[in-house]
């Protein structure tokens, strides 16, 4: 009785409201396979961890075209799902590191030249910054342009983020003859800084171990 005048209420109303229930079952028929197979993966990721733990959050965030989605591809591997941003047309992807030691959500973000957005793209960046509030971020550059780069290290660290800094595209930088004097920038910075060739495979294992020590510290 109380459930049908509820109901009439919703969908009558005076404004003729309507209201769509959308169950867990409902939702899952909307994913697609590799959606599906994501959100079963961190399920299973939860009730491994420890009831009070959630799973970490990391962001890939960067200029584009600096290796952020080659840097993404090596961390994580399988598992990875792409989606529209809500509301938008940009893609996100997510995938996990799911290791016995490191078990962590990672988003690969739309390249940005500033926390303060211009395109759709720094946007959606900006937003899954603020409203999903990463554990960590790991701030890809181009090691051959890390001046005109770390500007946004910067801007990251002064909007209170937990930065490690990823000097990729090593190779490159090397070749035409730059040294790159990684313990002084992360003195000066205060925060990791770790070089890596992700396109060849090179200083994933650094980055890892960097994550896996900045999210003890943090804990
Ligand atoms: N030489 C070299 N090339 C790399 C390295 N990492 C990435 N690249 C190349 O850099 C280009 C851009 O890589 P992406 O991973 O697509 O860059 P991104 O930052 O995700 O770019 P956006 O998504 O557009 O922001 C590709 O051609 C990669 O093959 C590296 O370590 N060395
Ligand atoms: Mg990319």
């Amino acid at each position: 009785m109380l459930y049908n005048k509820f109901v009439k209420e919703i969908f009558f109303g005076s404004k003729m409201r309507m209201v769509i229930i959308f169950t867990r079952e409902a939702f899952m028929d909307c994913c697609n396979d590799s959606e599906k197979k994501y959100v079963k993966t961190k399920k299973v990721m939860e009730n491994n961890l420890n009831k009070e733990s959630q799973i970490k959050r990391i962001a890939l965030i960067g200029n584009p075209n600096v290796g952020k989605s080659v840097v993404f591809n090596a961390l994580t591997g399988a598992y990875v799902t792409v989606s529209n941003y809500p509301g938008t047309t940009v893609e996100v992807s997510k995938g996990f590191i799911n290791e016995k030691d490191l078990k962590c959500e990672v988003v690969d973000t739309p390249g940005m030249y500033s926390i303060l957005p211009i395109t759709d793209e720094e946007m959606v960046t900006r937003r899954l910054l603020i409203s999903e509030k990463p554990d960590l971020v790991l701030h890809v550059v181009d090691a051959k342009n890390l001046q005109r780069m770390l500007p946004l290290t910067l801007q990251l660290l002064e909007a209170g983020q937990n930065v490690i800094l990823v000097l990729n595209i090593m190779d490159e930088a090397k070749a035409i003859g730059m040294k790159i004097d990684i313990d002084k920038l992360s003195n000066i910075l205060g925060i990791p800084v770790v070089g890596a060739s992700a396109a060849l495979n090179q200083g994933i294992d650094d980055i890892k171990n960097l994550i896996r020590r900045s999210l003890e510290d943090a804990a």
